[in-house]
This record gives C-alpha cells, structure tokens and sequence, in this order.
C-alpha cells in the first residue's frame, strides 16, 4: 500500500506553483474542504464566502449563474482570497474542441483566465480542449482539473473514459493538476483528486445528485479535497456547517494518515 504523504510533503513534491500553493493552505488552514458557492445574487455570495473563508482552502464559482455579474464582484472576491487564503476554482467544465475554449476561457463577459487559480474540463473532445486551454496567458498561473468521474447517477465517466482521463491527466502535467472524481485514481503525489456530491449523511437530491460522506471520501475512496455547496450554504448557520465540514474532512483525512 503506498504511504499516504501529509499536506506539507505533498506540497514540496508538487512542482505546479498552483498545487504546491493548494497544499500549503491545506496544512497551514487544517482543511480540504472547497465550498461550492453556487448563489446567484453576488452581495449573499460575497457575504456566505466571508463567513465561511476561515474554514476552506477553495472557493468554487459557476460564475454564469450569478444574475448581477460585474467586474466589481471578481474584485472583491479576489481580495477575499487574499484575505482568508483560498484558491478561486471556476467551475465552467470546458468540453469543445481546442479552438473554442480559447475563447471561452479567456474572452466573452468573464474572462476567467484573468481571475480563476483552478479550472475543470471534461476530456469528451479529445486532448484539444487542453492543448486549447493551455495556449491561454493566464493571470495566476491557472491549473486545470479533467473531470474523469461524476457523481450525478447514470452519468457515462466510467471504465475506459475515467481511464483514457488519467492518461490524458498523466500526459499533460505542465497544466493539469488533478482530476474531479469520486474516488482515488492516481498514486501520483503532484495529482489532486476532489470530490462534489458531500454531506454529513448519504443520499441524493431529486436531479441524480447522489451524496457520500467526508469520511467515505477521504479515509475510504483517498480523495483529497471535499466539494460542498448545499450542504453548507442551505444550512441554518452556513459558518457553523462549513466549521463541521472542515473538522470532519480534516479527521477523515488523519484517520487515513494514521490508519
Ligand atoms: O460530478 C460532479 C462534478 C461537479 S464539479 N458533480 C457535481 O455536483 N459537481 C458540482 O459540485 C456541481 O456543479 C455543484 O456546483 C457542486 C455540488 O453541489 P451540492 O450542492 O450538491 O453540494
């Protein structure tokens, strides 16, 4: 079985400066929790990420669901990534041929590359939609995760895909970083794997989202980093239950240290 390596071991063998600066926040924060912050009213979602900041090494955006979407909100949730120490990881899953996610990634109404740390792409086009991505002059040196699994029910990453993912991954380590997945597919300490579909219990919701624990994902499936957005802006305290997420994620992460 191979050594599960802490966060500060991790973070001196990433040679990407976007994982090695992920690692850091993790061991210095105690967290590997990323809150999906998936409002769509900028001033709630301004205030949700401040509240829970202290809690989170990501915040993860679907900046396309935002009704109010401004240059203004990229700046204030810039700063509040340098005041709380968080990565800015744009959802937008990229999944056209290399041509046109030039374009989306770095033109239209968002231009994501001027803002996000962390990007996501599906591999369904074939290794052009990251040669595309990677063409792209990027404001924080951005990193890129492929999406080789999901956790929505019936979806079709799985087998030969999820595995034609990981050499794509393995081949392209100049600008991927990791994978979204819902289990652990690379031994390789320099690839990140994070999990959506977390909360406190199993379950699903009423759209094919299927939920595993903290202590599934982490201890059981060596997954790294927890993906949470329900779970914590829908509850009653949304800082109380990121405050809960990151210390069971955190366990669950030491219960694999030491098991
Ligand atoms: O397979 C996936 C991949 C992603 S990135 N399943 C997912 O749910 N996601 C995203 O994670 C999804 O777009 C949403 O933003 C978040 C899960 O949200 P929750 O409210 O169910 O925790």
């Amino acid at each position: 079985k191979p050594k599960v390596l802490g966060y500060r071991e991790r973070a001196k063998l990433c040679s990407n400066p976007i994982t090695q600066r992920l690692f850091e926040i993790m061991e210095k924060k105690r967290t590997n929790l990323a809150l999906s912050a998936d409002l769509t009213d900028s001033k709630q979602l301004l205030q949700l990420i401040d509240k829970t900041g202290p809690y989170i090494c990501i915040v993860k955006t679907h900046i396309d669901i935002l009704e109010d979407f401004s240059e203004d909100f990229i700046e204030k949730l810039s700063q509040l990534a340098s005041k709380h120490e968080f990565l800015i990881f744009e959802d937008r899953k990229f999944a056209d041929i290399g041509n046109t996610v030039v374009h989306q990634f770095s033109g239209g109404v968002y231009h994501i590359s001027n803002w996000a740390h962390i990007i996501n792409a599906h591999t369904v086009p074939g290794a052009g939609v990251i040669q595309g991505l990677k063409m792209v002059k990027t404001q924080n040196g951005c990193g890129c995760l492929l999406i080789a699994e999901m956790s929505s029910a019936g979806n079709l990453a799985t087998g030969d895909y999820t595995q034609a993912t990981v050499k794509m991954a393995e081949e392209n380590k100049d600008f991927v970083i990791g994978f979204i997945s819902v289990s652990n597919l690379s031994p390789d300490p320099e690839l990140v794997h994070m999990t959506p579909g977390v909360q406190l219990e199993c379950g699903r919701d009423d759209l094919g989202q299927q939920y595993l624990t903290p202590s599934e994902v982490i201890t059981r499936r060596g997954s790294d980093v927890i993906i949470v957005g329900r779970g914590i802006y829908q509850a009653p305290d949304p800082a109380e239950a990121a405050r809960q997420f990151q210390v069971a994620g955190y366990d669950a992460f030491v219960a694999r240290l030491t098991e």
